[in-house]
């Protein structure tokens, strides 16, 4: 595989920036999918190799997705709580497949990263930052890290390169989701090097019970308008549950926009999903939660959150509705009739 033009530089550049440097904070997504964790773990990697810097690895939130679990067991990894981290003791702060500001994830405000890797659209906090390097035309963040691999000359161990592939076919859907060539060639690149048999075992990771009842409550609050399904699965131990119950209910023949949401924390968080890239699901999320929360993703799938200022019931029917008359205004839906997606 051929590195994009600039990682060479921009390799140069990042190790310039770790020069003299000691240990490395990677701050990675509240409840981490994949593609993150494979980031993280590839940019330890490279900070090793290149200047023999110590890491550690924070987040906010918990590995819910059972998938995600069997991935980080594998890799032995020891995350760190946001909130239990001393942000002193490091001299250099990353953060990886999320930025400065975008609400999912747990750095602080007063915290500045030297380094930000992702490939959602850039947001403005981010451009202050010394080191960015974001590529939004790519399918994952794990992707960018290949070539970075590759240009710093880094044969991945096998548990990193089955991190990555894993990352980039979660985050591309198996290349059908917004997948560039960089994707593919990543994935080609990686093929020989990573762990096969555990790749399937991941993907397999086992669930625990009350899973299914979340399930039946998803299905059961199911209601489709026009073009969508909207459900919602109320209070939640489980964040990536809402993003796996979006993907689900967008297999529906008829739909081309799913909508989930669910509470955990004291927030709202809600994903949709939509089958087409010219609907800019992004753009749709950031009008949904404007001037009450915070919001962002991709062309097909995004996520935001909003917070509970006083929890009570008012408060939640509040926001909910509010919510569904956003998206179904934003998605041109709120004319058609709502009906039940199952028979209860
Ligand atoms: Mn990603």
């Amino acid at each position: 595989m051929r590195s994009s033009g600039k990682t060479g530089t921009r390799l140069q550049k990042l190790t310039e920036l770790f020069a003299g440097k000691a240990y490395l904070l990677i701050i990675i997504q509240d409840n981490p999918d994949p593609d993150s964790i494979a980031a993280a773990v590839a940019l330890r990697r490279l900070a090793n190799s290149l200047a023999n810097l110590q890491c550690s690895i924070g987040c906010g939130g918990t590995v819910g997705r059972g998938e995600n679990r069997a991935l980080v067991k594998y890799l032995g990894l020891n995350l760190r709580a946001c909130g239990e981290i001393d942000y002193s003791k490091f001299d250099l702060v990353a953060t990886v497949d999320t930025q400065p500001g975008t609400g999912n994830n747990s750095l602080p405000e007063d915290v500045r990263p030297g380094i930000v890797i992702d490939h959602h659209p850039i947001r403005r906090l981010t451009r202050a930052v010394p080191f960015t390097d974001i590529r939004s035309g790519y399918g994952s963040t794990s992707t960018i890290f290949v070539e970075y691999l590759i240009e710093a000359g880094i044969t991945p161990e096998t548990p990193l390169a089955t991190a990555l592939l894993y990352g980039i076919r979660s985050d591309t859907q198996d290349l059908g989701r917004e997948a560039a060539r960089a994707d593919i060639e990543a994935i080609e690149f990686l093929y020989p090097f990573a762990n096969k048999r555990m790749l399937s075992i991941i993907q397999r990771g086992k669930v625990p019970r009350v899973y299914y009842q979340m399930l039946a409550d998803a299905l059961r609050n199911a209601r489709t308008q026009g073009p969508a399904i909207i459900t919602e699965l109320g209070d939640i131990d489980n964040p990536d549950m809402i993003a796996e119950v979006a993907d689900l209910l967008l297999r529906e023949d008829e739909t081309v926009w799913t909508m989930c949401t669910g509470y955990w924390n004291e927030k709202l968080l809600i994903s949709i999903r939509t089958s087409e890239e010219s609907n800019l699901a992004e753009k749709v999320i950031k009008r949904m939660v404007a001037r009450k929360g915070t919001g962002g993703g991709h062309l097909t799938y995004a996520g935001g959150q909003i917070p509970l200022e006083k929890g009570t019931k008012t408060e939640r029917q509040e926001i909910e509705k509010h919510i569904e008359e956003q998206f179904l205004k934003a998605i041109g839906a709120d004319a058609a009739q709502s009906v039940r997606l199952v028979k209860t």
